[in-house]
């Protein structure tokens, strides 16, 4: 007779999902806006902190892109240095499926292909140097998530 060994369900109902206001967000004001379209979104915010964003903590963040030709200039854009050295809005979101749902809120990394609806598509643009002036971060998957929420936030700075 063979047993079954039932095993926990790995897929996380719950989920969570960096979000960064980039400094481009400050800049053009429209930092309310933004929130408001990722809380219309119906998950739940559970950390929220403004961030003068250190060389290190942009290289570390960024590092799965290190050997981008845009690297630098993403680094530069995350300090600040591109509009008016305004620090970032970091933020976490909890709740079902939040990384997808987060990423369908900002829209495509583009701006211009972005959804005239998201928030990339709505606010963003590409400067005539070709910077993707794209207004938000949010994580790429679970596991991204995870490794760039340890890296924005003590666990002391969010919401059980
Ligand atoms: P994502 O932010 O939509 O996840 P990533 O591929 O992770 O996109 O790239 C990180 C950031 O690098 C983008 O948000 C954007 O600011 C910049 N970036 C990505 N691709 C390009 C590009 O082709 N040209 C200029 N900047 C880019
Ligand atoms: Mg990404």
């Amino acid at each position: 007779m063979s047993l079954t060994v039932l095993k926990p369900d790995t897929r996380s109902c719950s989920e969570s999902a960096l979000v960064l206001i980039k400094p481009d967000g400050m800049h053009k004001g429209i930092v309310g806006e933004v929130i408001g379209a990722f809380s219309a979104g119906g998950l739940k915010l559970i950390g929220l902190k403004l961030v003068k964003v250190s060389g290190a903590l942009a290289r570390a963040h960024y590092r799965h892109l290190a050997t981008k030709k845009f690297f630098k200039e993403i680094v530069s854009y995350l300090m600040g240095d591109l509009h008016g050295k305004n620090p970032v809005v970091a933020m976490v979101y909890t709740g079902k499926d939040a990384v997808a749902a987060c990423r369908r809120i900002a829209g495509s990394t583009n701006p211009e292909e972005a959804d005239p609806k998201s928030v990339r598509g709505k606010f963003g643009r590409v400067t005539t140097k070709g910077v993707f002036e794209n207004l938000v971060h949010v994580s790429s998957d679970t596991k991204e998530a995870r490794r760039e929420i340890t890296l924005w936030f003590k666990k002391s700075e969010l919401l059980a």
